[in-house]
């Protein structure tokens, strides 16, 4: 900000709550990796938003870890990247608390993600699960980024957190830089494969909707040669959202890992129905996976390896959550310590 040259900063985070899928890599991790030159990045672990859903302890450690090989796989490279685990940067959590003084129950009472999950979780609707976007906001607002890289669902959340940056700055002037969501063209809401009117989600209860980053091929391809079509008798590989969602989301992905366009696809499988396309669709993405899934498993050998990078990551992020954190913490009043 103060210095002209400045790059500009993208920030995003997953929640370790489960094995990331197809969604979260093509939604989040791919545009993450395909910038880093460009940007000044952060991208964390969200282990404090994991709880506000009850977690196996030993679970959710290990899925932090592993999301952590998966981010470097995917091509995050530590040097080029800040990577860090949310909670190991106590800011987020001091934000988080003066934020939620900014955020209004009405907002948050529309929040779909909140909607969603609390119908999931009847026996649990607990007060983090409610006030949820308050520490999504402070996890972006610490680091002033320009962009904030995330799937089609999450555009919500970044847009309360322009609404509290437009309420606080009006109190108090310029604190917070106004993020921008970056939502990709193609792959924004990647669909179950077996049920397309659904959201790919790594905590969906069926496995065979969701592709995971770790999965074996030959699950892989059975998954996709079993996706839900259309019940058309069309047998016609053609993009129509709203007739033939399983063929849309089949083609999005397809059109996601190979760049190919919707008329190339169209072309390519013009008079081979949807026995040639759904296993063509399956190799594309075995193929896309299969060096991320190697690097990770090969990454997450190396506990020391893993451990330096989050040290250095925490670090560095908390030396910068720091600076916004001060500069909150005057404004509001608070007596400096
Ligand atoms: P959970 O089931 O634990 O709520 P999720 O699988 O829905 O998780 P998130 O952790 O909420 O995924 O999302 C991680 C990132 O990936 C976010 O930026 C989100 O927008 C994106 N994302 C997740 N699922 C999809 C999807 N199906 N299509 C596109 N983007 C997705
Ligand atoms: N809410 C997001 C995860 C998340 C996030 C963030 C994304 C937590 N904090 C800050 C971008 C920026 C999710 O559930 N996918």
């Amino acid at each position: 900000m103060e210095n002209a040259a400045r790059k500009k900063v993208m920030l995003s985070g997953i929640q370790p709550s489960g094995d990331l899928t197809l969604g979260s890599y093509l939604g989040a991790i791919k545009n993450w990796a395909e910038r880093d030159e460009e940007f000044d990045n952060y991208y964390f672990m969200a282990d404090m938003h994991s709880i506000t859903v009850r977690q196996d302890p030993a679970a959710l450690r290990r899925r932090t870890l592993e999301q952590l090989a998966q981010y470097i796989a995917c091509g995050l490279d530590p040097e080029k990247n800040t990577l860090f685990i949310q909670s190991h940067v106590p800011q987020h959590a001091e934000l988080g608390w003066v934020l939620n003084c900014y955020t209004m129950f009405g907002e948050l009472s529309r929040m779909t993600q909140f909607k969603d999950k609390s119908a999931k979780n009847s026996e649990n609707i607990n007060g983090g699960l409610f006030t949820y976007p308050a520490l999504m906001a402070a996890d972006i607002l610490l680091y002033q980024p320009d962009y904030v890289p995330v799937g089609e669902d999450q555009k919500q959340h970044v847009e309360l957190c322009r609404n509290i940056v437009q309420r606080f700055n009006g109190i108090y002037g310029d604190v917070f830089k106004m993020p921008e969501p970056y939502i990709p063209k193609v792959g924004a809401r990647v669909m179950s494969l077996s049920d397309p009117g659904a959201k790919m989600s790594k905590s969906d209860k069926d496995p065979n909707g969701s592709i995971y980053l770790m999965e074996k091929p030959e699950d892989i391809l059975r998954k996709f040669k079993r996706a839900v079509t259309d019940s058309d008798t069309e047998n016609c590989v053609r993009y129509d959202p709203t007739n033939k969602p399983g063929v849309a989301n089949l083609m999005t992905i397809y059109s996601a890992v190979t760049g190919k366009s919707f008329d190339e696809i169209e072309q390519e499988f013009a008079g081979k129905g949807y026995g040639a396309f759904k296993p063509a669709v399956g190799e594309a993405v075995v193929e896309t996976l299969r060096p991320i899934r190697e690097e990770a498993t090969r990454i997450l050998g190396d506990k020391a390896y893993l451990e330096s990078v989050y040290r250095a990551g925490a670090q560095k992020a908390s030396y910068v959550a720091e600076k916004t954190l001060r500069k909150v913490y005057k404004k509001v009043g608070f007596v400096a310590r």
